[in-house]
C-alpha cells in the first residue's frame, strides 16, 4: 500500500474501544446494568483496522461481541450505555440489550445474537448494492463458532457466485464459549473453506492492528472495485470470559496460563510501541487516555440518568418508517 498508515487515528480508535468496555467491567458490579455484555478486550485491532475503510454508507452486520465493531464505525458511546442500562435513549429504545445493536444511519442494520446470523444479512445487503449499483459495500465480522453453521457455506458461496461485495471477517479468538476450536474443527485453517469458494482468503495476526489495516485496505479496494466478495481470518484472543467481565479462569472455562500467555501481546500496547519509535510522546498518550475516560463517564451518567420504555405503549416498539 502506497499512502502511509493513519497510526494515531487507530490508536485514538483502540483507546476509545478499550477504554468503553473497561467502564463497562468497572461498573458492572453495582447490578443495574442488566444487560448481558461480551467483552472484545484484546480484540480491537481488527474492528479499528477494518472500519477504519469503512463509509459511513457501507453495511456492518456483526454479532453478541459487537460494541467495539459499532464503535468503531462511528457509533456514538451514550445510546449504547443507554441501550444497556434498558433506556429509552438507547440504540434500541431500550428493547433490545447490548446483544442486538442497531444505528440504521451507519448502516448498522440490526444484530442478531443467532451465532452465523449476520452472515447471510451482510450477503443480502451486497446484493442489494450490486441490483441498485449504489457502491456500498458490506462487511460482516463473525467468530470462528459461526464457521461451523450452515449458513457460513451456504451465504459464502452465494456471494462468491455472484461476485457480491462483501467482506467476511471471521476473528479466529481460539473459542466458541468454553469449547477451544481444537476440540471442533480437524483443521483450525477457516481461511482455506473460504477459498474453496473461490474468493481471496487470508489468515492474519489479528493483535496487529497495522496488518489488519493493510489487508483491509486490499479487501476493500477489491469489493469497491467490482471483484467478489474477500475473507479475512485475523488471530486472535478475547482477555474477558465469553460473557461477563470475569476472565474464565475462575470457573475453569480456559487455563490462566493460556490467557497470561496472550496479555503481553496487547494490541494497544503494540501500537503504542510502534508509535513510540516515531518519536511519539507517552505523556500524549497518557493524555488521550484521560480525555477518553472522562468522555465516556459523561456519556454513561447521561445513558443512565435516562428514563425506562414506557411499557405500556405498544407503538414503541414499532420501528418508525425511515428508522431502518
Ligand atoms: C445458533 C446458535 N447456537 C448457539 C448459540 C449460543 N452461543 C452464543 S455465543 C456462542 C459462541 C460463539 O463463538 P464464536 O462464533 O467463535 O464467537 P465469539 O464468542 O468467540 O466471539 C454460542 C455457542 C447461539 N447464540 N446461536
Ligand atoms: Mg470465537
Amino acid at each position: 500500500m502506497n499512502t502511509p498508515i493513519p497510526l494515531r487515528g487507530l490508536l485514538r480508535t483502540m483507546i476509545l474501544l478499550r477504554r468503553f468496555e473497561e467502564k463497562i467491567v468497572e461498573v458492572y458490579g453495582r447490578q443495574d446494568m442488566k444487560t448481558p455484555v461480551h467483552l472484545y478486550i484484546g480484540q480491537e485491532a481488527v474492528a479499528t483496522g477494518v472500519c477504519a475503510h469503512l463509509r459511513p454508507e457501507d453495511y456492518l452486520f456483526t454479532t453478541h461481541r459487537n460494541h467495539c465493531h459499532c464503535l468503531a464505525k462511528g457509533a456514538d458511546p451514550t445510546p449504547l450505555y443507554a441501550e444497556f442500562y434498558g433506556r429509552v435513549t438507547g440504540c434500541c429504545r431500550g428493547m433490545g440489550g447490548s446483544m442486538h445493536s442497531s444505528f440504521p444511519a451507519l448502516g448498522i442494520l440490526g444484530t442478531s445474537a443467532i451465532v452465523g446470523g449476520g452472515i447471510p444479512h451482510g450477503v443480502g445487503t451486497a446484493l442489494a448494492s450490486r441490483l441498485r449499483g449504489d457502491g456500498r459495500v458490506s462487511v460482516v465480522f463473525f467468530g470462528d463458532g459461526a464457521s461451523e453453521e450452515g449458513t457460513f457455506h451456504e451465504s459464502l458461496n452465494f456471494a462468491a457466485l455472484k461476485k457480491l461485495p462483501v467482506l467476511f471477517v471471521c476473528e479466529n479468538n481460539g473459542y466458541a464459549t468454553a469449547s477451544p476450536l481444537a476440540n471442533r474443527q480437524p483443521s483450525g485453517d477457516i481461511s482455506r473453506r473460504a477459498a474453496a469458494y473461490g474468493m481471496p482468503a487470508e489468515r492474519l495476526d489479528g493483535n496487529d492492528v497495522e496488518a489488519v489495516y493493510e489487508a483491509a485496505g486490499r479487501a476493500v479496494e477489491h469489493l469497491r472495485r467490482g471483484l467478489g466478495p474477500y475473507f479475512l481470518e485475523p488471530a486472535t484472543y478475547r482477555w474477558k470470559g465469553h460473557v461477563g467481565p470475569g476472565e474464565d479462569w475462575e470457573n475453569g472455562a480456559r487455563p490462566r496460563a493460556e490467557l497470561e500467555e496472550w496479555k503481553p501481546r496487547c494490541p494497544l500496547a503494540r501500537l503504542l510501541r510502534r508509535l513510540e519509535t516515531e518519536g511519539f510522546d507517552r505523556a500524549e498518550y497518557d493524555l488521550l487516555l484521560a480525555e477518553t475516560g472522562a468522555r465516556l463517564d459523561e456519556a454513561l451518567e447521561r445513558a443512565r440518568s435516562a428514563g425506562f420504555p414506557p411499557l405500556d405503549q405498544p407503538e414503541h416498539f414499532l420501528f418508525r418508517q425511515g428508522e431502518c
